[in-house]
């Protein structure tokens, strides 16, 4: 057969798998057989490239990467509703429009208003063309190529039509769990609810992030029926689920505003067993001659209005409050509850965030509180009930050692947070290491948090420092599971070319709060090597520029930990390179070429130092003065030496300006 023909056939096909999959949510077919199917597509348009429709399926996986968004202007303005919040609102609502429309009977539609992202579409001659944002209601983002990933939008109608619809964009409660679990494991940030991660999802300029995100939509308006056949809302939404478009999926009518309300009060209720967010509900004129009738204010339809659902509140006890330690070595205070049930779910347990929130709202251990889950899936805890007290309830303390290891715990000026001050803690090991090897660290190629992750839970690591012990370990590497004799040689390679890494990325991989690549930088530069950072006083530190008290009140207190001192010294007896490198120093032009000579006690080096100092910076240092030496230095009660100098005429310098010239003082 001609590949042409097949390719159409193919198109057709697998829309009509697509639909059955996504739209219906009633597969014909097999993910295999699928997937055959696509990848034979796939493989025709590429020797074919001619031959690639517009509505192929093969576009729902993304591609090219844009700069920006273009803009879109709305072809009508895309109102927002106003919002009814109680029993009277809605009363309100009915009776404006029972005085403008006379006595008519009115028949409201109710629907679900789904917590995601508003999009319009447009197809010309029933092909998908544009998509946008809503954005202001006048102009949007063109987001055409995203929204082509969205598996549920239809790339070709079954008809030829114009239609421009308008549905909102989101991610399903069990996706957005899935997609957040994802996300933790392999440390990116998780996304607060489903509506910021469908909104991030669709904000992408690379397509095929998109396409990888399980964003779903649903119908809920058309757009252009001006002059159509249409008398209802709910005809056309019927014309459109026809034309292949998954739409709003409860369309309930009502008689009243009383039977209106009912649902109300319904959803409010029942909105935690859906599987998806709604936020509220949109009630709506079915006549679309009502609607006419009716007309808009600048602002809003006056035949559609958006009832809130009030955030949701329960009462409950605090049976307990413990401690958990996150990733960042945060001690967080969690508060576990009497289970309730909110939402649709039971929870049993919130987040307190900080010693500062308890005590504001003054919670205590037995307390009744108020819990609330707002738009955010997040439960919190509003207020304590007071009335409620009877004197047994108990004052919570922050703990000041760490619940996990028992290091100290330490709030530092300026910050809510308590933090475990042990950076190889294990509740943060496994965050300390993926630090460690970062490309802005230590740069080791091929250690992601996966194989990390899978050497710390076989107990190949316990520290950054076992990493460099792995190359004794290579025949019981290559027995994991995807670890070829290959892998493992690449990733020993890897390691070892780590050990010649320069000072400053040692500084930064160690994961010093407070000190990123810049500061690390300056501590190399200015200090030299690590011994002298570690034995560093804050007054020295302060001293460098640009390292502040904040700083460097972190970076003693990270060198007063034992296990960061044993850290170090088992990376030195590795081989690690502690020792700043020439080229940065090499620019100390007084010192380099230069023979030195030291005399007398200096009061804040030792002998040796110095020296090692002076040589880092490219100078000699040489034991007896002669004609040779270019500088003395002299500390105090210096002797025959500094009266050579003199004799000889050979500059002397004293430690103030020795500091100077090193940078410190
Ligand atoms: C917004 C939404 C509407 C509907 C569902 N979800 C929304 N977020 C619906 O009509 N079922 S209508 C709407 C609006 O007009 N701003």
């Amino acid at each position: 057969m001609d590949s042409q023909k097949r390719i159409k056939e193919l198109v057709a096909l697998i829309n009509y798998h697509n639909y059955q999959y996504y739209v219906l949510d009633d597969p014909k077919i097999s993910d295999y057989e699928y997937d055959l199917l696509l990848n034979e597509l796939i493989g025709l348009e590429e020797s074919n490239p001619e031959y690639k429709y517009p509505d192929s399926p093969t576009q729902k996986v993304g591609g090219a990467v844009l700069a920006g968004f273009n803009e879109v202007l709305h072809s009508n303005p895309k109102l927002s509703l106003g919002n009814v919040f109680d029993e009277g609102d809605l009363k309100n609502f009915d009776s404006r429009i029972k005085r403008i429309l006379g006595n008519d009977l009115v028949e409201y539609i109710v629907e679900l208003k789904i917590d995601g992202l508003t999009v319009v579409l447009n197809y010309e001659n029933g092909l998908f063309v544009r998509g946008a944002t809503r954005g202001d209601g006048i102009k949007g983002e063109d987001i055409t190529s995203n929204l082509k990933t969205v598996r549920s939008i239809p790339l070709r109608l079954s008809e030829p039509v114009d239609v421009e619809v308008r549905g909102e964009v989101f991610i399903s409660k069990e996706n957005f769990e899935k997609l957040n679990a994802q996300r933790e494991e392999t440390e990116e940030s998780i996304f607060a609810n489903p509506r910021n991660a469908a909104a991030g999802s669709l904000r992408q300029l690379d397509s095929s992030i998109t396409s990888k995100r399980p964003l779903d939509i649903f119908v809920f308006s058309m757009e252009n029926m001006e002059d159509s056949k249409f008398l209802t809302h709910v005809e056309s939404m019927e014309f459109l689920k026809k034309a292949g478009f998954k739409i709003s999926p409860y369309l309930i009518s009502c008689k009243s505003w009383q039977e209106v309300w009912e649902q109300c009060k319904i959803w409010a209720d029942k909105r935690g067993e859906l599987p998806f967010e709604i936020d509220g509900l949109v009630i709506k004129v079915n006549s679309l001659h009502q609607r006419e009738v009716l007309g808009n204010t600048v602002k809003a339809p006056r035949w559609s209005v958006a009832y809130k659902f009030p955030p949701q509140k329960k009462e409950t006890i605090v049976n307990d409050i413990i401690v958990q330690v996150v990733r960042t070595g945060v001690l967080t205070p969690t508060a576990i509850l009497e289970p309730v049930r909110i939402a649709g779910s039971v929870v049993g347990r919130a987040t307190l965030h900080n010693e500062d929130n308890i005590n504001q709202k003054d919670i205590r251990i037995g307390d009744t509180v108020i819990l609330q889950k707002a738009g955010d899936v997040i439960p919190e805890i509003v207020s304590v009930v007071f009335g409620k007290r009877n004197g047994t309830e108990r004052l919570f303390i922050m703990p000041q050692q760490c619940p996990v290891c028992g290091a100290d715990a330490v709030r530092l000026k300026g910050e809510a947070a308590v933090r475990c001050t042990n950076n190889s803690c294990p509740a943060q090991l496994r965050r300390a290491l993926f630090h460690f090897v970062s490309r802005d660290a230590m740069n080791i190629d091929g250690l992601g948090p996966q194989i990390i992750s899978m050497l710390l839970d076989n107990r190949f690591i316990n520290d950054a420092g076992d990493l460099y012990l792995l190359k004794d370990k290579k025949e019981e590497l290559e027995k994991v599971e995807r670890m070829g004799e290959k892998s493992v040689d690449n990733l020993i390679r890897a390691i070892e070319n780590s050990k010649e890494n320069s000072l400053d990325r040692l500084i930064f991989a160690l994961g010093i709060r407070m000190i990123g690549q810049r500061a690390s930088k300056l501590l190399a530069s200015a200090f030299g090597n690590m011994d002298r950072i570690i034995e560093a006083t804050y007054d020295d530190l302060v001293k460098v520029e640009e390292i502040g008290d904040k700083m460097s009140l972190s970076i003693v207190s990270f060198f007063k930990e034992e296990r960061n001192i044993t850290l170090i010294e088992k990376l030195k007896k590795l081989d690690i390179n502690m020792e700043a490198e020439r080229k940065e120093i090499i620019e100390k032009e007084q010192f380099l070429g230069k023979t030195f000579v030291l005399t007398g006690t200096l009061s804040e080096f030792k002998r040796d130092d110095a020296k090692e100092i002076i040589e880092s910076y490219g100078g000699k240092v040489s034991g007896s003065v002669s004609k040779k030496t270019d500088y003395v230095l002299a500390g105090a009660e210096a002797g025959s030496k500094l009266q050579k100098a003199n004799d000889l005429g050979i500059e002397v310098i004293g430690e103030d300006t020795f500091k100077e010239w090193i940078g410190r003082w």
